[in-house]
């Protein structure tokens, strides 16, 4: 084999997570969750769709809601380093035989660059793209910041049946691994994985999958995440509460986890730590740590280990489930004697 050939084999060089499209059914109530409360900046809209970005983010959009009549994720985008890096990301899927499909710029979300496609072996539908519109500087813009500031995205959790499995395939992906929760025989009930440095690009919970489990955006500072509380709380909408505010054991980060008027899940993220050192060790949990999804102990509810958004394959048809052999809900952890 040549040097170049070897190249191309190679993996696609992934730098972040770069932004989720999600299906809403009504545009303007989820403009209201996401631009008035969360206070993300309105990059471009028109009748069915919504691009997004926080106050620091620098390229097109985060977030993108299309209108439809059933809520799910449409697909989430990793950024690749180079144009040839989305041609190595479509040769990596075809040659684990999933489904492939080149978007052209101009034919896929707004504002990307030619991109990839593909259902990845996990069943989630992901993007790799290279270029993107780039946005006006917002960064000072302090007149314009409203809500709960959302900084950027930080990192999309998933739920898949088989964590070790979706660890794998990452790591083939060139991701590393910050933090897990391990039951006693080190099995995988959660794993955080980056590319940037910091805690997570992507984070898997057990369960049936696949389908999202979350977005987590970052704020500057604690008070933000309280601000989004307080705004829920002010105008009676106490319902899109789901968990939180707290402080994280996994990633130390100071969180709030609310729902969307369609019941996609949003978590208010900031103070997580830098990672990007060469020798960085997994931190690992054990999953009768009660410290370990809340420091402080609060007990998560249910609902947060049990309901997440559907997920579309290439051509937006909803994707059927497999279940998970693992429950990290309490109570029922208890496959294996724990909990
Ligand atoms: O609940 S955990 O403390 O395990 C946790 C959940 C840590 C970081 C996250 O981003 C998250 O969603
Ligand atoms: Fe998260």
């Amino acid at each position: 084999m040549t040097t170049s050939e070897h190249r191309t084999d190679r993996a696609p060089d992934v730098v972040r997570a770069a932004y989720a499209q999600l299906t809403v059914t009504d545009l303007a109530r989820a403009r209201w969750f996401w631009a008035d409360l969360l206070g993300l900046h309105v990059q471009y809209e028109d009748g069915g769709t919504l691009c997004l970005r926080g106050t620091d983010e620098l390229t097109h959009h985060s977030v993108v809601l299309r209108r439809a009549d059933v809520a799910a994720l449409d697909h989430i985008a990793y950024r690749v380093r180079t144009p040839g890096d989305v041609e190595r990301a479509e040769r990596f899927f075809g040659r684990l035989g999933c489904a492939t499909r080149r978007v052209p710029a101009g034919r896929g979300t707004r504002g990307v660059g030619d991109a990839v496609r593909v259902v990845d072996p996990l069943g989630f539908p992901i993007e790799f793209f290279h270029g993107i519109e780039r946005a006006e500087r917002l960064i000072q813009r302090y007149d314009l910041r409203h809500g709960a500031e959302v900084a950027r995205l930080d990192h999309f959790n998933i739920c898949t049946p088989d964590v070790a499995a979706a660890y794998a395939h990452y790591a083939s992906l060139g991701f590393r691994c910050s933090e897990t929760i391990e039951g006693d025989a080190h099995e995988l009930y959660a794993a955080w994985m980056y590319r940037k440095p910091t805690v997570h690009d992507v984070a898997f919970t057990s369960g049936a999958g696949p389908r999202l489990h979350h977005l987590g955006l970052a704020t500057h500072e604690s008070h933000h995440v309280l601000r989004a509380a307080d705004i829920l709380g002010a105008l009676h909408q106490e319902h899109r509460i789901e968990r939180g505010p707290g402080r994280h054991g996994v990633s130390n980060a100071f969180y709030l986890y609310l729902r969307d008027p369609d019941g996609h899940r949003v978590e208010i993220y900031t103070s997580d730590y830098y990672t990007g050192d060469p020798d960085h060790e997994t931190h690992r949990w054990n999953v009768r740590d009660d410290r370990r999804r809340d420091f402080w102990g609060n007990a998560v509810v249910e609902s947060w280990y049990e309901d997440a958004s559907p997920v579309h394959d290439l051509d937006a048809t909803v994707q059927p489930l497999s279940e998970a052999a693992r429950d990290e809900w309490s109570g029922r952890v208890g496959a294996d004697g724990l909990g």
